[in-house]
């Protein structure tokens, strides 16, 4: 599917037909839920950003952390069998505003002289932003952007002779993806690779569950529940956005955000929980009828999972997906993971 581009606060139709469907489809389901790609219109984006920089959010400043100790290695790991001419390229699945990826680019121009960085993502705006924080920081680097929800659309990969692609999926992404979901992505991703391509996976690593003590559920907790309340926030905003894109009439007061640990399933979970007995009308639809919803006192929208990995899990995980493991990096806490594969 070509690149499209549309004004931030004017969706396009297709945008809104998506938003009226995961509402349907999500909030007439027992239980209740919304898919959290939803939090990404412009306030969220900017609500994500913030959380981001919170002192309870640990995981964007250790991956950067781990990039930074480590980008020499990661880099010439990744160009590992390319031609002599050859220089690697950087995809980015899920950009956002690629404030980590700037390490990996820097040390990419000093190895190589210059790089073409493809980051993709679903929002424009944060791509806009991405571009503009690269082009003017890291000379060397070619910015081309693209508008994709890469779990859909074929990847932009354009390929030179020679060249060796590094695809970056980093931030702990995957872990919104429930397990099998999770495999289908990253096979799909292997998919459009060549052999020699590899991949970086950035992973959240479990509490206490691996053979170190590295952080407890409390800190998990917190990452997703912190005391600013900008996580409650960026939760409470999926209510407004449905507000404006579909008409309906959340009173974002009336719910509550909650995050809890699920041990079983080693994720975080998010949920919007109802205060009060209510009911919520949604004019539009994905069939193009109003239609209401109904909770109860305490009922709730179950509206992100983030799942935790053991190192083993990772491995795991990309063998399912046949990328063969080259090596991993994880900071001195082992908070986080960021693992090398080929395709
Ligand atoms: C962008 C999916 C990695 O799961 O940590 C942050 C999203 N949700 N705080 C995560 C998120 C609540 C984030 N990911």
């Amino acid at each position: 599917m070509p690149s499209t581009t549309f004004a931030p606060d004017e969706p396009l139709i297709s945008t809104i037909d998506a938003v009226a469907y995961e509402a349907r489809t999500g909030l007439s389901a027992t239980p209740k839920t919304l898919s959290p790609w939803l939090f990404y219109d412009e306030a969220g984006s900017h609500l994500f950003e913030q959380i981001t920089e919170l002192p309870e959010y640990y995981l964007t400043r250790t991956e950067r952390s781990i990039f930074a100790a480590n980008a020499s290695e990661i880099l010439s790991e990744a160009a590992l069998g390319q031609g002599p001419s050859g220089k690697l390229t950087l995809i980015e699945l899920g950009a956002g505003t690629a404030t980590k990826t700037g390490i990996l680019l820097a040390e990419a121009v000093r190895q190589q002289g210059s790089v073409v960085y493809q980051p993709v993502d679903v929002s424009e705006t944060a791509l806009a932003e991405a571009s503009e924080n690269i082009l003017s920081n890291i000379p060397g680097v070619t910015v081309r952007s693209q508008v994709t929800d890469y779990t859909r659309e074929a990847l932009p990969l354009n390929r030179l002779p020679d060249t060796r692609t590094l695809a970056l999926y980093i931030g702990s992404s995957i872990g919104n993806f429930m397990p099998e979901d999770a495999r289908d992505v990253l096979r799909n991703l292997r998919a459009q690779l060549l052999p020699g391509d590899t991949l970086l996976l950035g992973t959240d690593l479990a509490p206490n569950g691996g053979p170190v003590a590295n952080k407890t559920v409390a800190t998990l907790l917190a990452a997703y529940d912190d005391a600013a309340g900008v996580t409650a926030a960026f939760n409470l905003n999926v209510l407004t956005r449905l507000n404006r894109d579909l008409g309906a009439d959340f009173v974002p007061a009336n719910f509550r955000h909650r995050a809890c640990w699920n041990p079983a399933e080693s994720r975080i979970e998010m949920h919007l929980e109802s205060l009060i007995a209510q009911r919520v009308h949604i004019p539009v639809n994905s069939s193009g009828r109003a239609f209401t919803v109904d909770f109860a006192r305490g009922e709730s929208i179950h509206t992100e999972n983030s799942y935790k990995f053991t190192s083993a899990a990772v491995d795991a995980l990309l063998a399912s997906a046949k990328f063969r493991k080259m090596k991993s990096w994880e900071d001195p806490q082992h908070l986080f993971a960021v693992t090398l594969a080929t395709a």
